[in-house]
């Protein structure tokens, strides 16, 4: 048994039971996918990732990241805080590139250090670099990367001293001064099981605490018909926009409503999924000529602004299966999947009732193939891999560059960007990678993977 393997399944504790049943399993299998062009398909994804891995290291080791057309360098901040490497640590571990990630944690454990005059974006380094960092230490055991979490975890508290609690959007590493008024649900409510686990690993409440006020304050702030809006001011507490959806700015606080609970078996946090996932179903889901989506509302009223879907909302299939709606799921992904297949690469955003793409670019998002690897998961149905696969050809021929994969400025006209984020590396390519994997790679119903796709475990 290989390492990764042995230490995962030592460490797993079973957390809630997570829709475990499969309850329409292989009732609409349209494509047959063996278990050989599964294990061969591993190997190519594997090998794609090694390609990205391979330019970062020749092009931008010890670099936030790779820009994958000039084959050069980037820094989030002028200074390093190795995006990359901490992003895609635990996608090495998961592939078994063993060698890459003890080359990755060695450079992450003896240079990484937050001691740095920088004005950070808290959601972005909490996701990436504390969820990173925290999985990394749950899968190796490297007391390294956990006081590099708790000294980052340290340094980004004063965000919330706010008076509301709501977060600041910025916080300074080394002085803890924050600022940045306008923020939004998403960024509020999405630091919980990151901050969480760091409070269950270290025996400290205080991050557990103000992460889940954070939590609970944008929830207090939903609408009568118990809808929250896109923007809010986190001195004052009011909303900026009432636009509400499962899209930018908002999608991932109900995913954390629901995956706090599955971790940490917070009462509080189901209650109010329960809720905001009854509202959800009532307000947003709109057929059109047959097929399902999820569109924009107003959040007070509840009426229809927009026929808005796309690349970011498309991890709402995965959500809804795997908190029981395997049906209302399943449709939605044949509706993701429909705009993927329309430009061979899903949109940023998408106008359903139109048939329009309304904004072009594809930053090389991982939300389709998530949710298509959960559906996968939880109804055995072979048309998911079959899904995935078709996306991961045109993934590789739009995308790939000399050095790793760039994202696309437009669907349409396939032109590139000088970009690839680190999610590329912690997210699409895991995901890609697990539809495909062995069951037993890793099992959604015993590990809560983060928004960023980092897995975490109740070790405590
Ligand atoms: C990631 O950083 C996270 O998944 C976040 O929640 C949303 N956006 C990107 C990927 O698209």
């Amino acid at each position: 048994m290989r390492l990764h393997a042995a230490l995962l399944s030592l460490l797993l504790v079973p957390t809630l039971a997570i829709a475990a049943e499969p309850a329409t399993k292989g009732a609409e299998s349209s494509a047959s996918f063996s278990d050989k062009r599964a294990a061969r398909s591993a190997e190519e994804v594997k090998a794609q990732f090694l390609h990205a891995w391979r330019g970062y290291r020749e092009y931008a080791w010890g670099h936030d990241g790779l820009k994958p057309l000039s084959n050069m360098p980037h820094d989030w901040y002028g200074e390093s805080l190795l995006m990359t490497p901490v992003d895609a640590l635990d996608t090495m571990i998961l592939m078994g590139l063993d060698r890459e990630a003890a080359e990755a944690r060695e450079l992450i454990a003896t240079k990484l250090s937050f001691d740095r005059d920088l004005d950070v974006k808290h959601f972005e380094v909490v996701i990436r670099l504390l969820g990173g960092l925290l999985s990394g230490y749950q899968l190796t055991g490297d007391q390294r990367l956990l006081a590099l979490a708790n000294d980052l975890g340290t340094r980004l508290l004063p965000a919330f001293d706010s008076p509301t609690g709501l977060p600041y959007v910025y916080v300074n590493l080394r002085t803890g001064k924050a600022h940045g008024n306008e923020s939004n649900p998403a960024e509020a409510g999405t630091l919980l099981l990151e901050y969480g686990t760091l409070s269950k690993l270290t025996g400290n409440p205080v991050f557990y605490e103000k992460a889940k006020r954070a939590l609970v304050e944008t929830y207090k702030r939903r609408s009568k018909i118990g809808l929250v809006g896109e923007r809010f001011d986190v001195t004052t507490g009011e909303w900026m926009n009432k636009r509400s959806h499962v899209g930018a700015r908002i999608d991932s606080y109900y995913e954390y409503l629901w995956k706090c609970w599955t971790l940490f078996g917070d009462e509080d946090c189901h209650a109010m999924w329960k809720e905001s996932i009854a509202a959800a179903n009532r307000y947003y889901p709109e057929e059109v000529d047959g097929a399902l989506w999820v569109g924009h509302v107003d959040m007070d009223s509840g009426e229809r602004v927009a026929s808005r879907y796309g690349a970011l909302d498309a991890f709402w299939p995965g959500l809804l299966a795997l908190s029981g709606d395997v049906a209302q799921a399943r449709r939605l992904q044949d509706s993701s999947f429909a705009m993927w297949r329309k430009w061979g690469i899903e949109p940023e955003a998408y106008d359903y009732r139109k048939g329009e793409v309304t904004s072009a670019g594809y930053p090389l998002r991982p939300e389709i193939i998530e949710s298509a690897w959960y559906l996968h998961r939880l109804t055995g149905d072979a048309k998911y891999r079959a899904m995935g696969r078709e996306m991961f050809d045109d993934f590789v021929r739009y995308t790939r560059t000399d050095s790793g994969f760039a994202a696309l400025d437009s669907v349409i006209t396939k032109d590139k960007d000088d970009d690839m984020e680190s999610f590329v590396l912690a997210e699409t390519f895991k995901y890609f990678y697990l539809l495909f994997a062995p069951p037993e790679t890793l099992d959604p119903s015993k590990v809560v993977l983060t928004t960023e796709a980092h897995p975490l475990r109740r070790t405590w």
